[in-house]
């Protein structure tokens, strides 16, 4: 089938939530990906970083096939021979003592929002149900009710209420915001380091510095949802390691699997994770053999590929090449390591149109709110790469 009819298959049959470009992929290798009629194009949004290793990396499809012929599923009813190993190097990599396993990036935030209420009550002594977390406005944290019960964007929570309560939001990138906003039932602030969806917001320097401060002089625990920024996106490993501070929780996913299959997870410390007790929470898939080897392999490409490295390096390059160019268009280039948000001016008449013409030559990128387009190519990409998209950006940028 061609372009226009598996549209209209995906338009009549399927539930109307999403806008996608009009692209339909049906192979991808590295940053490239192929569409149903043949047509070439850079990856430049990474499945929302879920693909810094690159589309169908070898080493991890074949951990994936290989693994699929031993055994999938186990329930955590049982023990599994690839899960102790996905932990020892998930902790060997990060430095956190303990991680909990889940699927998506949604179950492992609603995971760090369950332990840091029991941590309130059982450490901290606050009053049964008084427990209070405090978030970032603008953030992004995953789709279900009770994350969305803090959500500032309308669009994403309006009809869905009644809402979770014990959620306190201020503004992001102001510290004092947040030392005003403690309680003595406080249990945890809950925060982006950089906020992906919001339109690459970077919050001013020091600041997860300032609240780290904070958190450790009110006993208060720090969670860093590191879904989108984590695993060498931004250059470091974690981005919070820019400001060279550790917090209490970690949420990780996305690059997790290098893209293949949806795996997450919760780092923490024995003496928090070690909170949970059998039957207190739990999942089906989490945690299974099939996910634990993907993790793995997806892990050990990120070391052995030095991505990282060169998500530093690339970042910087692309970062500067694109903040050079001179267009009336551009208000604001922004980003760290390869997660970066060119803001258009209100008069360029949304990021919408620039993504289509990005599209048409070559490009996929993807809008984020009104009038940011975000790059996030896979941490795989080349200078050569690189030079070659600023070559179909560039004119792009200075359409009228
Ligand atoms: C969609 C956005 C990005 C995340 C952070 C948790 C989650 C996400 C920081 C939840 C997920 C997604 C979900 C995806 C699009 C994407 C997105 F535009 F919607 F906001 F990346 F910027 N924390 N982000 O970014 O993880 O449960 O989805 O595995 O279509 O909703 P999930």
């Amino acid at each position: 089938m061609n372009t226009s009819e598996l549209i209209a298959l995906e338009e009549r049959y399927g539930a109307h939530n999403y806008h996608p470009l009009d692209v339909v992929i049906s192979r991808g290798e590295g940053v490239w990906v192929y569409d149903v009629d043949g047509n070439k194009y850079l990856d430049c949004l990474s499945a929302y970083s879920a693909l810094n290793q690159g589309h169908v990396h070898p080493k991890i499809l074949s951990a994936l096939t290989e693994q699929a012929g031993k055994a999938t599923l186990t329930s955590r009813a049982f023990r599994n021979d690839q899960l102790p190993l996905f932990y020892k190097e998930l902790s060997d990599l990060t430095g956190f003592e303990m991680s909990l396993p889940m699927n998506s990036g949604a179950e492992a935030v609603e995971t760090a929002m369950k332990l840091a209420r029991k941590w309130g009550y059982v450490e901290k002594h606050i009053p049964r149900y008084k427990a209070e977390i405090i978030v970032a406005e603008g953030n992004f944290h995953g789709r279900t009710i009770s994350i969305i019960s803090y959500s500032s964007e309308p669009g994403y929570k309006n009809d869905f209420g009644p809402f979770t309560p014990g959620f306190i939001a201020v503004p992001y990138g102001d510290s004092r915001a947040i030392a005003n906003a403690i309680t003595p039932n406080t249990a945890a602030i809950l925060l982006e380091p950089i906020q992906g969806e919001s339109g690459v917001i970077m919050p001013p320097p020091n600041y997860l510095r300032e609240v780290s401060e904070i958190c450790k002089q009110q006993d208060v625990l720090l969670i860093l949802d590191e879904i989108q920024t984590g695993l060498g996106r931004t250059g470091k490993l974690f981005a919070y390691q820019h400001e060279g501070i550790i917090p209490d929780v970690v949420i990780i996913g996305k690059a997790l699997s290098g893209g293949f299959y949806p795996v997450s997870a919760v780092l923490s410390s024995e003496k928090i994770l070690g909170l949970f007790n059998p039957g207190e929470h739990g999942s089906t898939f989490g945690g299974n053999p099939l996910g634990a080897a993907v993790a793995r392999a997806a892990l050990k490409v990120i070391v052995d590929e030095n991505l990282i490295e060169n998500a530093d390096k690339m970042g910087d390059y692309f970062l500067d090449r694109l903040s050079e160019i001179n267009s009336p268009h551009i208000k604001e280039v922004r980003g760290r390591g390869l997660l970066i948000g060119v803001e258009l001016r209100p008069q360029a008449g949304g990021a919408r149109r620039f993504c289509e013409a990005l599209m048409q030559r070559g490009v996929l990128a993807k809008e984020t709110h009104e009038n940011v387009i975000r790059f996030a190519p896979p941490l795989i990409i080349d200078k050569e790469t690189i030079d070659w998209a600023l070559s179909r950006i560039t004119p792009v940028l200075f359409m009228d």
